[in-house]
């Protein structure tokens, strides 16, 4: 596999996924703050619109990193980052790895912008809404599924990491705790350890 990879992105969460599922995986960079030095015809094929993180395994191209997040998860069963297809924690897993991308990530745009919330109108629900809801998916804990950690906790909890990296995490003991949680995880210090 090649992961299109730049530091300090969305991409860090897909080097994260990969040192959890204990694959390999060649690390491509790609300088998408310096965007007239990116001319590799393959990371297009992967990314149409030039984002990453960004994915080629074999003839499987693929962007986004909850997409990628459920390739991996599904693609490498044994590293048990994903309940089987008709596990009953399957639905719950599929709501949470698409929740950073449908609710988390829209809702802080809404909040840095200013926008007026519409809770009823946007897929988002609104910021506070967004946070109570992740609040309340956390109360078995200690990850989202409970006693088992998957792949939504790296799309959640790299969330977590990020609001607090913009100051945007508010002061929430159970939301703080799990970033915590999510920080010491070892994959997570291998996968900043290979981003330095
Ligand atoms: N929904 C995508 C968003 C990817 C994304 O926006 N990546 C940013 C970096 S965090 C990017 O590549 N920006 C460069 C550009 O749009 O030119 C995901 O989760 O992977």
């Amino acid at each position: 596999m090649k992961l299109f990879w730049c530091p300090r992105t969305r991409a860090s969460r897909a080097l994260w996924l990969v040192e959890e599922a204990g694959v390999s995986c060649e690390l491509v960079p790609v300088d998408i703050r310096n965007p007239d030095s990116i001319d590799d015809p393959s990371f297009y094929a992967a990314s149409p619109m030039g984002k990453v993180p960004a994915l080629e395994d074999g003839e499987v191209r693929l962007a986004d990193s909850a997409a990628i997040g459920l390739y991996i998860a599904d693609r490498y069963p044994d590293a048990g980052l994903a309940p089987a297809i008709d596990a009953p924690l399957r639905g719950r897993y599929l709501y949470w790895m698409l929740y950073t991308p449908g609710v988390i990530e829209p809702a802080m745009v809404e909040k840095i912008s200013g926008a007026t919330p519409n809770k009823g109108t946007n897929g988002w629900g609104d910021f506070d809404t967004m946070i109570t809801t992740w609040e309340k998916g956390l109360e078995e804990g200690p990850w989202l599924l409970g006693q088992k950690f998957s792949a939504a906790d790296i799309m959640v909890g790299s969330s977590a990491v990020f609001m607090r990296m913009f100051d945007m995490l508010p002061d929430s003991n159970a939301i703080n705790a799990y970033a915590d949680r999510c920080l010491a995880r070892p994959a997570y210090q291998r996968a900043m350890e290979k981003e330095k």
